[in-house]
């Protein structure tokens, strides 16, 4: 029930309400919401608190408008452990889930500054610059532009690119991968994630930048990715 009494604004009871439901499986993916008139009448509450409720569900990525229809709930996150370094092509298999790639562009350009400092080589010395689109059991998930240096991982083809990238470095070329350090910050999707990751317009995502190293310090990737926000969450476990 909503309590009107409480200093719990009535918007967030009805948004927890909501999640709990989609969290217990009471409302599946694919359900439509009752319409905003509906939650009014049945919790006594405004259409505009309503709103506001499902607003914040929408732009967290629980629930989504269909334009004339209604509102419906989305596909589970999947939520994605932090303390492994491990790749998209095991997280997937882990899941149960089938890895797929589309690659958007693969090329071997002088690298940039910034790029030949993250990767401790020098400005112009060639490395890959290779985009793909992640899938998730044909879904895309995440757009990852990945940066290596070519000396270091010689022989990379857009077949390899079609599978594992780390399966080829460390079975392939011998190399073992040790650490990575990753940024997570928030945006909302350009016009290109739009059209590759197939979603709405200025929906979030979750920008992510990883710099990989092998076991004697070398940096072996730079990668940039952006996440669907609406299909991931990340997870860490903290000890004190
Ligand atoms: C993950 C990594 C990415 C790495 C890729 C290798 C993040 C944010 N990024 O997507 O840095 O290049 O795995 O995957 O987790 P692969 O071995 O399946 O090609």
């Amino acid at each position: 029930m909503i309590n009107k009494n409480s200093p719990i604004p009535i918007y967030y009871q009805l948004e927890e309400k909501i999640k709990n439901q989609i969290d217990q499986g009471d409302l599946k993916p694919g359900d439509m919401l009752p319409s905003e008139r509906e939650y009014a009448t049945t919790y006594g509450i405004s259409r505009m608190t309503v709103r506001q409720a499902i607003t914040k569900l929408v732009n967290d990525g629980y629930v989504y408008r269909k334009k004339g229809t209604g509102t419906f709930v989305s596909e589970k996150k999947i939520e994605q452990p932090l303390q492994g370094l491990t790749s998209f092509t095991e997280d997937m298999k882990a899941r149960g889930m089938t890895p797929g790639n589309r690659l958007v562009h693969f090329k071997v350009v002088p690298a940039t500054s910034s790029v030949a400092n993250y990767l401790k080589i020098h400005e112009n010395d060639p490395v890959y610059e290779i985009q793909r689109v992640r899938l998730a059991d044909n879904v895309p998930m995440a757009l990852e532009t990945s940066y290596l240096p070519e000396k270091l991982v010689p022989g990379v083809t857009k077949e390899i690119m079609q599978s594992s990238l780390y399966e080829y470095i460390e079975a392939a070329l011998g190399k073992k991968i040790k650490e990575a350090t990753q940024i997570i910050e928030s945006s909302t999707a350009n016009q290109n994630e739009v059209e590759l990751l197939q979603v709405r317009k200025s929906s979030p995502i979750l920008l992510i930048e990883r710099h990989t190293y092998l076991e004697d310090g070398t940096p072996i990737e730079f990668v940039k990715s952006a996440y669907r926000a609406d299909r991931y969450r990340f997870m860490i476990n903290m000890k004190r």
